[in-house]
């Protein structure tokens, strides 16, 4: 079927939303082409406004691991709706989400929950450069925290996809305290420290980088970095967003060993409702109003219906057999694909972490952002509209990670490595 209903919407939409999308990297500009309109999903399928079928691994960019329109989700929803959408007052639901995300991250003794990702990461800085008394920040190169001022400073993600990884707009003052490390490299972040080691309140990075593509930390750099942060007295801020329970019930920390001082979620916790959250020692979050000084707030924090959605999804996936499930899943498709790709010729790195992966152009191993940017990105969205014709949906860019679900089966992997089969003859 065609996708004359998705383009007369893209019209439409493009006169009354800038550039015709609510979050750049929808509106497939890296890849060319126009985006489709999603009409409906379920399981690992979403639909387009044609009526076309796809294959999903872009799963609303990470919270829906369980899949599109899981029953006890949407039945939970169902029930919670009748109750009210939002009060404006504290709910028992945001105190078992609460317990629930303490209970998976044990290196937080608290958290507060706000509506995005973005909101969570500039909240933790915030609290971090008032616990500190200090004002810089080391992020990473092609790290993607969510599009608050000082973090948009050689972010990945969309802006690195539009190639605005340093976005106008943003007081030269603000960029002034923004430091860029390079990710896999503890010297770059030494250097940084030694010139300044009074001065850095926070690093944060991604536990497992997605924004640039996936990209593993090498053996020993998150390490590194608790030591390095511990010597310098600054507060190490891992940011699971995208990462937490991605990898494991729990987050990257987990698999790592890793005690940060602040972790920020997102995604997975609301299962598909809008949500954010960030967390800490106790000795650092309660520094936050109304127990500290530190300010942050929301309306629509700690929402009703986004803990609901996110309380049923942390309770499926505490099940056991999950992430074997999970991650076999992805192992199969990945190793699906690496022989495919040698068969074929096609030069690619697939790079995978738990059950996010990115399919690398490229014949180097892919260890950073610098790395990640020499991939051949013409090749990449050959390969992207090649695979939406064949009926799997990835994410329309290079530098992002894509999603599988538990509700993709073999016969969706299977599917999808017909596909891949075809998009890389030729490629
Ligand atoms: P949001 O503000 O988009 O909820 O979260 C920002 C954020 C923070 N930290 C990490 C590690 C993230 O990956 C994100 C957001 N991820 C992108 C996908 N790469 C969201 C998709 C989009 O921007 O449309």
């Amino acid at each position: 079927m065609g996708t004359a209903r998705s383009q007369k919407l893209f019209k439409k939409a493009e006169k009354l939303i800038p550039g015709g999308v609510n979050s750049p990297v929808r509106a497939f500009k890296a890849v060319g082409g126009r985006p489709l309109f999603i009409k409906r999903a379920k399981g690992s399928r979403i639909y387009d406004a044609d009526g076309n079928a796809y294959i999903d691994y872009v799963g609303s960019w990470g919270p829906m691991i369980l899949g599109h329109t899981d029953t006890r989700v949407t039945q939970a929803l169902k029930k919670a709706v009748e109750k009210g959408t939002s009060f404006g007052a504290p709910t028992e639901l945001e105190v078992e989400l609460a317990g629930l995300v303490l209970e998976a991250f044990p290196s937080m003794g608290m958290v507060r929950f706000v509506n995005s990702g973005t909101e969570a990461t500039m909240s933790a800085i915030r609290l971090a450069r008032a616990y500190t008394g200090r004002d810089k920040i080391i992020k990473f190169e092609g790290c993607y925290h969510g599009h608050s001022d000082g973090l948009l400073i050689k972010a990945g993600s969309g802006a690195a996809t539009l190639g605005l990884p340093d976005s106008p707009g943003v007081p030269a003052e603000i960029a002034g305290k923004t430091h860029n490390a390079v990710f896999n490299d503890l010297s770059s972040v030494r250097k940084i420290l030694e010139k300044d080691p009074e001065g850095v309140a926070c690093v944060i990075v991604e536990g497992a980088p997605g924004n640039m593509g996936v990209v593993r930390p090498k053996a020993g750099f998150m390490e590194g970095l608790r030591v390095l942060t511990r010597r310098y007295g600054v507060v190490f801020i891992m940011d699971e967003v995208m990462s937490g329970f991605r990898l494991c019930y729990g987050g990257a920390q987990k698999v790592y060993k890793i005690e940060p001082d602040m972790t920020c979620l997102g995604k997975v916790i609301g299962g598909g409702l809008p949500v954010g959250a960030f967390g800490g020692k106790t000795e650092i979050m309660e520094k936050l109003a109304p127990s500290g000084p530190v300010y942050q707030a929301g309306t629509l924090s700690g929402n009703p219906l986004a803990m609901v959605a996110g309380i049923e999804t942390l309770n499926q996936l505490k099940k056991k057999g999950t992430y074997e499930k999970l991650i076999g899943t992805t192992d199969m498709l990945c190793d699906g694909v690496e022989e495919i790709a040698k068969r074929r010729s096609v030069q690619c790195r697939v790079a995978r972490a738990g059950s996010m992966f990115t399919v690398f152009f490229t014949n180097r191993q892919v260890k950073n952002y610098q790395d990640a940017k020499k991939c051949d990105l013409e090749k990449f969205s050959k390969y992207f509209l090649r695979m939406l014709k064949g009926g799997v949906y990835l994410p329309p860019s290079q530098f992002e990670a894509a999603f599988v679900s538990l509700a993709h089966a073999r016969a969706d992997i299977t599917k999808t490595l017909e596909a891949v089969d075809r998009s890389f003859k030729g490629l």
